[in-house]
């Protein structure tokens, strides 16, 4: 009896403990949505109840190992002992009443995560190997996904290719954007706290996997409503639509307009420069090049790319938005 009560003890302060070190241990980023709330109350209990096993298992091992470690001279056997039910019943009901508990709360937690509000703005997430877009209301596409804070968002994802996942870790949900259009995916998010953040893909999809990202700002509503309303007016300056085409038809994905390297050439520079194909072939890039480069992408391959452009792009875009591109591209000194 005196081992149990100092066991038990020992067992408490170490539980403290254990649990006040995950506690302080940097294991999530700060939270910015209303939904990060209850999921951080829930991973907070499984750490206390992680602190507290971890404590029963090792408290007893180094108790057993010190308090009853062999005597010098004694060459006995252990005090043999064979079943217990009252024990063997306890260990069962306890942890089952446990994880019945943590199923409820994960349930519970579960619906009030995704409780839609009909006031909800819907944005749509389009997920590509491997830039992610975003579509409001009014027909205004983004690279970035701008929220208003306070305001809950419903996301509906969808993929184009392979399965991605939208995750921005500040929000803590998470939802994989898989192809086809029955497949469309919710996710509800409340951002509660102005400031920018990241989407990142968490699922593998490729080669460029790490670097599929978009940038997220989550901002005040007057801010938002105005950027709104900017984007759905088409600007006049036929670059500043090149720019809007870019990223509406998920172009930046590939091309960069500063000059870094990505899956196909940046765009920066390249026009009037004389390029090499990946035949040998000599090419200057004017309009005629670029119209073919961009209708019939696997027609010359730029020298050090793969034939990776969609073969069908072209054929989403009028003529007045590919001359709208080649004045953004001819913009890019
Ligand atoms: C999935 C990636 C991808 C997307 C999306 C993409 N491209 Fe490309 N693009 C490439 C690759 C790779 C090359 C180089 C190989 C080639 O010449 O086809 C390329 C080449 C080009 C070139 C020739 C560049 C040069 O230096 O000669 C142009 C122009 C171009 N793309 C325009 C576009 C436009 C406009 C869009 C959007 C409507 C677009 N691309 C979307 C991958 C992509
Ligand atoms: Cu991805």
């Amino acid at each position: 009896m005196k081992h149990l009560i100092a066991v038990g003890i020992l067992v408490a302060l170490t539980t403290l403990g254990v649990a006040a070190g995950l506690r302080a241990l940097p294991l999530a980023p700060i939270a910015a949505s209303a939904q990060a709330g209850p999921i951080d109350a829930l991973f907070g209990l499984h750490l206390q109840v992680i602190a507290f096993l971890f404590s029963l298992i090792i408290v007893f091992m180094l108790y057993s190992l010190v308090v009853f470690r062999r005597k010098p001279g004694d060459a006995s056997d252990g005090k043999h002992i064979e079943g217990h039910t009252g024990i063997e019943v306890l260990w069962t009901i306890v942890p089952l009443g446990i994880v019945l508990y943590f199923a409820y709360l994960g349930a519970q937690t579960l619906a009030e995560i995704r409780r839609v509000d009909p006031q909800a703005l819907q944005v749509k997430v389009t997920a590509r190997q491997w830039a992610w877009t975003f579509e409001y209301p009014g027909d205004v596409t983004s690279g970035t996904l701008n929220l208003p804070v306070n305001r809950q968002v419903l996301l509906k994802i969808t993929s184009k290719d392979v399965i991605h996942s939208f995750w921005v870790p500040e929000f803590r949900v998470k939802q994989d954007a898989v192809p086809g259009d029955k497949m469309v995916k919710d996710l509800v998010i409340t951002p509660d706290r102005i400031g920018e953040y990241k989407v990142r893909c968490a699922e593998m999809c490729g080669t460029n996997h790490a670097y599929m990202e978009a940038p997220v700002a989550v901002m005040a509503t007057a801010q938002f409503d105005a950027w709104l309303k900017q984007e759905s007016e088409t600007p006049t300056d036929p670059v500043a639509r090149g720019r809007r085409w870019a990223t509406k038809f998920g172009c930046i994905g590939c091309h960069t307009l500063d000059g870094s390297k990505s899956v196909g050439p940046s765009w920066q520079g390249v026009y009037g420069k004389t390029e090499e194909m990946a035949d040998g072939s000599k090419v200057v890039v004017d309009d005629a090049y670029l119209i073919e480069a961009i209708t019939q992408p696997a027609a010359k391959l730029v020298k050090g790319y793969g034939n990776l452009m969609p073969a069908t792009i072209g054929a989403d875009l009028t003529a007045d938005q590919i001359q709208d591109l080649i004045a953004l591209i001819r913009s890019l000194k």
